[in-house]
């Protein structure tokens, strides 16, 4: 059913955001589209940064703990390296799902002259806030592609065309990245309780249409909030001559208290001192913190 158009109503677009230019890492500039400003109405979102980083800029030696990151590679490679010995490169199309649990110290350092690509952050629940650092990788060959209508969807999360991806998602979520020729449009199932939002990275000239037919088009770089619906998302390519791509991200909403503190994101402010006092004195998951610096 997700791409017949019969009955199908979408969710509208309750908001846009423009992704600003912001400094982060060590000389890095992050194009931030999720931020503190909608993370009540995107739970469990937390944070969506398109990066293009050249070194020697990136993001060295730095701690997280309380959610997930999922790192996209668009363009060049992205080597992480951990203060548990896990150490990998990633290059174009493929992901790395990272859960941060009860912490991780990581460099995340790009590989060639042009690197690009998505960061997104992912809330967990507050029983699994503290539980063991986990990865998946996922090299673009293993993952799922669909293909119909001039419409092409990568499938990093959850499920489009019937198909699924592979990666385990502790906060249920679907991450989907789309392509869309021009004149293509579908519509994707999104589950009624989810947050859900695109995020545009390449459109022609009025291309990117959100919601209804009618509705004003989108540009590259802005963040599009979808309101409650049923029935999911429908998007249109209105150019005539160039493709459209987007990230489809929806999720299950965890509806906690959220007390963010840079890279620690817990519950309480209670918890975020304790973390704070965690990640210097090296314990609760802190232990390499005095010991460990990235090659
Ligand atoms: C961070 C210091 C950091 N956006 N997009 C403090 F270095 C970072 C950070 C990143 C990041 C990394 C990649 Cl590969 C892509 C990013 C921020 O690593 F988030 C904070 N708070
Ligand atoms: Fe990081």
């Amino acid at each position: 059913m997700s791409s017949s158009s019969q009955n199908f109503v979408s969710r509208s677009v309750i908001k846009k955001v423009f992704a600003k230019h912001q400094k982060e890492g060590d000389g890095a500039v992050v194009r931030r589209g999720i931020s503190r400003s909608e993370q009540k109405l995107l739970d469990p979102f937390l944070m969506l940064d398109e990066f293009s980083v050249s070194p020697p800029a990136g993001f060295p030696d730095h701690p997280h703990r309380g959610f997930e990151t999922v790192t996209y590679v668009l363009e060049g490679g992205i080597t992480h390296q951990d203060f548990k010995g896990h150490k990998g490169t990633i290059y174009a199309g493929d992901v790395q799902w990272m859960t941060a649990g009860r912490g991780i110290i990581h460099s995340e350092m790009p590989e060639e002259e042009v690197n690009k690509g998505l960061q997104l952050w992912i809330n967990l629940s507050s029983n699994e806030k503290m539980i063991e650092p986990n990865y998946q990788e996922l090299s673009h060959s293993v993952i799922p592609k669909g293909e119909e209508n001039g419409v092409e969807v990568k499938i990093i999360a959850g499920e489009s065309m019937g198909i699924q991806s592979p990666v385990y998602t502790r906060t249920p979520t679907m991450f989907l990245d789309f392509t869309l020729d021009p004149g293509a449009q579908f519509h994707q199932n999104v589950p009624e309780s989810w947050n859900a939002f695109a995020y545009v990275l390449e459109s022609g000239e009025s291309g990117a249409v959100f919601g209804s037919s009618s509705s004003s088009p989108v540009s590259a770089h802005n963040v599009v909030v979808f309101g409650p619906g049923n029935d999911g998302v429908s998007v249109w390519n209105k150019s005539s001559s160039k493709k459209l791509r987007f990230v489809l991200i929806a999720g299950e909403p965890i509806g906690e208290p959220v007390v963010q503190y840079g890279p620690f994101v817990m519950n309480t402010q209670a918890e975020i001192d304790m973390t704070i006092e965690d990640y210097h004195y090296g314990k609760n998951g802190f232990e390499m913190a005095k010991f460990w610096r990235s090659q």
